[in-house]
């Protein structure tokens, strides 16, 4: 991903775009499901069930909602086949082809460390855990492209809550599944797996941040993360790990796979800032994914567009030095 190479998998074919109706049409159905009407015909599938009985598609919270980004969505299309998963591989394409190895369900979660409530969760508890919501968040990748994706999921702090975080938490770490019998790029050395992300407690805590089972009104693809990843709207995408099966609560700052892998490109906090270059490229623009080869880039955002919900995070801190 953040290797050099391939740039060339940067040119997406227009031919690839969704129409608008068919996003629209899948809204609804999640709408239905969320109502409990279209419950039976979704049997075959539990997870929907849960998804379904469990919880309504709830509209944001106002600590949220004025967050949401007002770019048109990215096309289903273009976010289920433009993917960074390097446990399927490091090109792009490699997840939306390799990724149905992966068995998403059944499916737990350990949470583990300095918390009240340690435990492992079932997936369907964790559909229930907090109503589902639909969230238009950007996503931006340090590579230098952007997508605007509807989210299905609720704020990653009703889970923390829940567990109870004792005062020696923080900092929140977490794994995702690195099973080679699933995931072929697991064999590969090219990062130190299983990957582990991290945030401070308080990033973890905000709102913003988000524990997602789904997207476009379906349940999450496979190559997007399933069964259950964050998404931290204003961090790079790196930050927003997929196909979690351990949190853990920490007292010191956990090290993510891509510090490791390069601590003088990926540091701990990774927040999307135009004004701090990687090593290698300029952060300052970007590419929005399904605008053409030919479209003119777009400027980046501080903290990715969501300064006014985040900056407060960081006061005092000198955001050069913990980049
Ligand atoms: N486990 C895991 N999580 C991951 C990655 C990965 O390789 N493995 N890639 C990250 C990167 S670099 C990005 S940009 C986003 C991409 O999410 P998307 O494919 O759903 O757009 O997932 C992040 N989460
Ligand atoms: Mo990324």
């Amino acid at each position: 991903m953040h290797l050099p190479r391939n740039r060339s998998g940067l040119l997406i074919p227009s031919s690839e775009i969704t129409p608008q109706s068919v996003y629209e049409g899948r809204r609804d159905w999640l709408r239905l499901m969320a109502s409990g009407a279209a419950g039976a015909a979704l049997a075959s599938w539990a997870g929907r069930d849960a998804l379904a009985q469990g919880s309504k598609l709830a509209s944001v919270k106002s600590a949220v909602a004025g967050a949401m980004a007002s770019d048109k969505p990215t096309s289903y299309a273009d976010a289920t086949s433009y993917n960074n998963f390097y446990e399927f591989g490091t090109d792009k394409s490699d997840p939306a082809q390799y990724a149905r190895t992966l068995k998403p369900r059944p499916w737990s979660v350990s949470v583990e460390g300095e918390v009240g409530k340690p435990g492992v969760f079932d997936l369907d508890a964790l559909l229930k855990l907090a109503p589902m919501e639909e969230r238009i968040y950007r996503l931006r990748c340090v590579e230098g492209w952007s997508m605007v994706i509807p989210w299905i999921g609720y704020s990653l702090a009703e889970l923390i809550k829940k567990v109870e975080p004792t005062s020696k938490a923080k900092f929140v770490e977490f794994t995702s599944l690195a099973d080679r019998s699933q995931m072929p790029g697991v064999r590969s050395s090219v990062l130190d797996w299983p990957y582990v992300e991290g945030l401070r407690i308080d990033e973890a805590m905000h709102p913003l941040a988000m524990l997602v089972f789904g997207m476009y009104g379906e349940i999450l693809p496979n190559q997007n993360g399933a069964p259950l990843r964050l998404a931290v709207p204003w961090k790079y995408g790196f930050k927003s790990a997929k196909s979690i099966v351990k949190i853990r609560f920490v007292e010191k700052q956990p090290v993510s796979s891509w510090t490791k892998a390069a601590q003088q490109e990926y540091g701990f906090y990774s927040n999307v800032n135009p004004n701090v270059e990687h090593p290698r490229w300029s952060q300052a623009s970007e590419r929005r994914i399904g605008d053409g080869a030919f479209a003119k880039k777009r400027p980046t955002l501080m903290f990715n567009g969501y300064e006014a919900q985040v900056a407060s995070l960081y006061a005092g801190m000198d955001l050069r030095k913990n980049y």
